[in-house]
């Protein structure tokens, strides 16, 4: 796990060997702690390089050791022993160095690094902080604040940054390790003492406390309940403030109590399920392993709304070319001065020309003829989406991919007005989609393994996390707000005001809560579905009670908020009250208020008090209990597929790992003790009523998540 070679006679060569990322597993460590051991003893060694296999240094930590019993060296003493050796340690960086990788580099005396090489100090990522001596030794390096920065976010950076900041002492483009080498034979001699951070002083500016306490405001402020942000300021603190040993004694309390929190393993649950769900598998044994995509070098994009434009942005960020398609020569002008105004922004911020030459606008679908994939944008409706696909069919090549950014049509209607309903799949992107890093590709029937191969890769190379989903009304993401819209609007009905409802799933995590989410988004993209429905307006059944559609339980106060013309933030009155139209700053709206009282009155509802949990408990469980009637359905593979989709696409706060996860946090015996409250609170509400699936688990124990794919009944599984 550590080799040892002795290079040019007197130096010490150790790589670190276990791929792909060779994180510091037990066995690493004890290789570490070996070879170290003998380059220090060994008289003709005068000095030592670390490196890591394959062009990787270190990924840190192995993570997947976390849930076990720690065995092994401890990294701490491990990485002193290197510090305090009287030989030379260059640790030569390539691939990357991240978090407890970094942190060994941190312990040698000299850093060499690739030109492409990241450092950084993701821990905060996983519910950590940097507990092998990061949050000590990094501001001893670089100073408080681009220490504080570094470790708060987890962000990683360049090469030619760290050079800069100082964390390392030299970039190549040549061969690492010979440079290091190199490196390693001329500083023999040389004083170690000033290159032991330990040793060494915390640079701190006069007004250091200020910045600590701003620094804390500003990590409380966004980190939305998130513990570990917190908790690495005050190890930083620490490093302000204290000796270095005392500085050690604090990160390690601090770790100890986060490694055992809920959130350091929603995290890490996240960061497996993240990787876990681009391994897709239908149900008719097609997999990401036996499915090969084919290469897509040309794209199109029918439809420059908001989502076509994101889409091109998208699409042309990852070096692919477009046709971009519209039908009049007007909207066709409109849209490409839009889209090249965000590519030049998103160039801007990278420093990069931007690509208007990979673009070619139009208005004659004949130019896709020789596209390989084409991404449908067009406004939500059927007819028009079926005429669409129509033409598609006729104009492109015979092989070309059909793809809709449907947000929860049906995509094999779609595909059977095609000849190739083989090449139609799914790809709902997420607005803005050039931002947005969700992709739900929707698998049709009759979709192939290439097609939805294809699609897959190609939401990566979009920078996209790509969920593979079965084809229902809404997919998994839009099918599970329904259950949770609803309980909101039921909520407002019973007695509680949108800034309620709204505080307790902002005080959860969420980043907006669902009425600031709905006045954002549009109220009138709901309404417009509601009338398609047959919800409200002229189709509604005339023997159906005001708040009784299609035999349930109906809150038409959505549609009253939009027959006031209040449409969100748009035009600057939704459920709440905007500075101006298109402006952000929310208000709550007395006529709201108004409108609410007056509504109760007239369906002689008597308000009651509506506590935070029951906000929590109603729009939160009865959209996992529809995640759970997704997973029997077959629409989704697993619970990390949901939860991915609801972290990735809906905001669903990451620490507290998804919605599915949460559910199995929370205990399911509690999540189906409180449905069954509140459906027999609530009979006329079928989304209440809890899912076979969850009964299955709680009569099997509560099984961890994990397991949960062993209790699936999917006789019509649609993956
Ligand atoms: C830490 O260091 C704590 C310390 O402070 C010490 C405290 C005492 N462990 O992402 P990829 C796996 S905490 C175990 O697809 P890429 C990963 O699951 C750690 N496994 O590749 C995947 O497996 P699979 C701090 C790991 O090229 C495979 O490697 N470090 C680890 O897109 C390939 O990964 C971090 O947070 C790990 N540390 O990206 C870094 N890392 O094939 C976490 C990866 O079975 N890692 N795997 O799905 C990363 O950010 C990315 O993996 C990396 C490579 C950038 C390294």
């Amino acid at each position: 796990m550590a080799r040892y070679a002795q290079v040019h006679g007197s130096v010490a060569l150790i790589t670190l060997t276990n791929p792909p990322v060779n994180a510091l597993s037990a066995a690493v460590r004890h290789g570490i702690t070996e070879t170290v051991t003998r380059a220090l003893r060994d008289p003709e060694v005068k000095s030592v390089v670390i490196c890591g296999e394959n062009g990787v240094f270190c990924g840190g930590a192995d993570i997947r050791e976390f849930a076990k019993p720690m065995g092994g060296p401890p990294l701490v003493p491990m990485i002193a022993a290197i510090e305090e050796g009287d030989k030379p340690v260059v640790a030569a960086i390539e691939g990357v160095a991240l978090g407890g990788g970094l942190e060994l580099a941190l312990g040698c005396h000299y850093r060499i690094a690739h030109t492409k090489a990241l450092v950084g100090l993701p821990e905060v990522t996983l519910g950590l902080l940097p507990a092998a001596g990061g949050t000590q030794r990094l501001p001893r390096l670089i100073g408080i604040a681009p220490a504080l920065d570094l470790i708060t976010t987890g962000r990683h950076v360049a090469a030619q940054q760290a050079l800069k900041l100082g964390i390392v002492d030299q970039v190549t483009d040549q061969s690492t390790v010979d440079v290091a080498i190199q490196f390693a034979k001329q500083v023999v001699g040389q004083p170690l003492l000033p290159r032991k951070l330990s040793t060494q002083p915390t640079p701190c500016p006069p007004d250091v406390d200020i910045l600590l306490e701003e620094a804390m405001t500003q990590v409380k402020r966004r980190a939305r309940g998130a513990i570990a942000p917190v908790a690495c300021v005050m190890a930083v603190r620490a490093a302000a403030t204290l000796p270095y040993r005392a500085g050690m004694q604090k990160e390690q309390e601090l770790m100890a109590t986060l490694f055992r929190s809920s959130q350091a393993h929603a995290l890490q649950y996240c960061f497996f399920a993240q990787r876990a769900v681009g391994r897709w598998k239908l149900s008719s044994g097609a997999h990401s392993g036996n499915s090969k995509p084919r290469p897509v070098s040309k794209a199109a994009v029918i439809g420059l709304g908001t989502m076509g434009r994101g889409i091109t942005v998208a699409l042309v960020k990852a070096g692919i070319a477009v046709v971009a398609v519209e039908t009049s020569d007007k909207q066709l002008q409109m849209g490409k001065q839009i889209v090249s105004e965000m590519l030049k922004r998103e160039a801007q911020k990278r420093n990069e020309t931007p690509r208007l030459d990979l673009i070619r606008f139009t208005t004659s679908m004949l130019e896709l003829k020789d596209s390989d994939l084409v991404i449908e944008a067009v406004f939500e409706d059927m007819p028009l989406k079926k005429q669409v696909f129509k033409e598609l069919s006729s104009v492109c090549k015979a092989d070309a991919f059909l793809c809709t950014n449907t947000s929860g049509l049906d995509v094999d209607e779609l595909a059977a007005v095609t000849k190739t309903p083989e090449l139609v799949v799914g790809m709902h992107f997420f607005a803005p989609a050039h931002v947005m890093k969700l992709l739900e590709v929707v698998c049709g029937s009759r979709s192939s393994p290439e097609a939805v191969a294809t699609a897959m890769y190609l939401g990566k190379r979009l920078g996209k996390v790509s969920v593979a989903v079965g084809n229902c009304p809404g997919f998994v993401g839009n099918r599970m707000l329904r259950p949770y819209l609803e309980e909101a609007n039921f909520l407002l009905e019973e007695g509680a005001t949108p800034e309620l409802v709204d505080g307790a799933l902002e005080e959860f995590g969420f980043a907006m809560g669902v009425f600031r989410m709905s006045d954002l988004s549009g109220l009138d993209v709901g309404w417009r579905i509601r009338k398609e429905s047959g919800l409200t307006g002229p189709d509604v059944d005339p023997s159906d009670p005001p708040r009784r559609r299609q035999g349930q339980r109906y809150s038409p106060l959505p549609d009253l908020v939009c027959e006031q013309g209040r449409l969100g933030q748009k035009n600057g009155r939704g459920w709440y009250l905007y500075d101006k139209p298109g402006g952000r700053v929310a208000t709550p709206d007395p006529k709201i208020h108004q409108l609410l009282e007056e509504y109760r009155l007239k369906h002689g509802i008597r308000p009651r008090r509506v506590d935070r949990q029951e906000v929590v408990e109603r729009c939160l469980f009865a959209l996992i209990n529809e995640g759970f009637r997704i997973l029997d359905d077959g629409i989704a593979a697993g619970p990390e597929d949901i939860d991915m989709i609801y972290v990735f696409g809906y905001g669903w706060p990451r620490h507290r790992g998804g919605p599915m996860f949460y559910a199995g946090m929370v205990g399911l015996p509690k999540v189906l003790e409180r449905l069954e409250h509140y459906w027999q609170a609530h009979p006329d509400v079928p989304h209440l009523e809890p899912s076979a699936l969850l009964r299955r688990l709680v009569d099997s124990g509560s099984p961890p998540i994990d397991t949960w794919r062993d209790f699936l009944q999917r006789p019509h599984s649609q993956l």
